[in-house]
């Protein structure tokens, strides 16, 4: 999966793909690149980011979701119902959730929907980064969410352990330490660190400032095939090019991964590393099928 901000004020890449012309070629050079879907944003989930108004969320990506769907699967992400279904109209085919509450809106539609983790809003996440155990929390409140959404009739559910929404270093860590266990739920797990900035603590020197955003790709990459070969079926990442090379290099296997079977298919076996998915597989079990960069 491809991420493109069409925003002033991403942390990772706020206003380089502000207007919908560079948007636009932009997600097709990720295309180019080995991304099968390409997760179209308008609106920063920073931590202390403003909301953006309804209209101009709209202002920012339907104009790139038009130009994108048919050549390429788009996610919509977004807190915003509004604009999931106009994103959906308007060609989208799954909802990217970071609030993880919109999955009727993905019912609706008979699209694909991404739960993610997160505690508070971007606004205030930051003081609830405390948990007794990040990895149970995360995962029973994922499933719960899945289930209900499987049970609404989404057929499509992805869970995502929101790595940098309301989790500190230790927590982020912890989550990719032991993402086997999201993965062993048999919901197709998305994986999110690119750029993050948990990565520029890590890729700090000693007694140095934490990496610019700039600075982290290896962190990013590396992370990124990590979440691969421990069974993530998506990748989030910017650097798609890069990822795939490094994926591939891995030994993972990397493949386009392809809408869900019908609501409960895909959780029946414990998922096993099979490798590295760079967009959808016709793998039942996409849980199974390993990680897909860019899609
Ligand atoms: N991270 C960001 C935005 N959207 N969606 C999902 N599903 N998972 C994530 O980890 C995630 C997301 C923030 O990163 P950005 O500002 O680089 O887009």
């Amino acid at each position: 999966m491809g991420v493109l901000n069409v925003t002033p004020d991403s942390f990772s890449d706020g206003g380089r793909w502000f207007d919908h012309e560079s948007a636009v070629a932009h997600g097709l050079q990720m295309v180019a690149a080995g991304a099968d879907i390409i997760d179209v944003g308008g609106e920063s989930t920073r931590p202390g980011a403003v909301r953006v108004a309804q209209a101009e969320e709209l202002r920012r990506v339907i104009p790139v979701v038009e130009a994108l769907a048919g050549r390429v699967r788009i996610s919509i992400d977004t807190r915003n119902r509004g604009v999931a279904e106009a994103a959906l109209a308007a060609g989208a085919s799954i909802v990217n959730d970071v609030s993880a509450s919109l999955w009727p809106v993905a019912a609706a539609a008979g699209a694909g929907w991404i739960a993610m983790h997160m505690r508070g809003s971007p606004q205030d996440m930051v003081r609830h980064a405390r948990y007794d155990d990040v990895v149970a929390e995360v995962r029973d409140y994922l499933v719960e969410r899945a289930e209900r959404a499987s049970a609404a009739g989404v057929s499509e559910v992805y869970i995502d352990p929101g790595i940098g929404f309301a989790k500190d270093a230790a927590g982020n860590l912890a989550l990719l330490a032991h993402l086997e266990v999201l993965v062993a739920t048999g919901w197709p797990v998305v994986v999110g660190t690119s750029r993050k900035s948990f990565l520029g603590a890590l890729m700090a020197s000693p007694g140095a400032p934490p990496a610019p955003v700039g600075d982290r790709l290896e962190g990013s990459m590396a992370t990124a095939v990590w979440a691969m070969l421990q069974g993530a079926a998506v990748v989030r990442v910017h650097d798609v090019g890069p990822t795939v090379q490094a994926a591939k290099l891995a030994g993972a296997r990397v493949e386009a991964v392809e809408p869900a079977p019908p609501a409960g298919a895909g959780r029946e076996s414990p998922p096993g590393l099979v490798g590295v998915a760079i967009g959808a597989t016709t793998d039942p079990h996409p849980s199974r099928a390993a990680g897909s960069v860019g899609s």
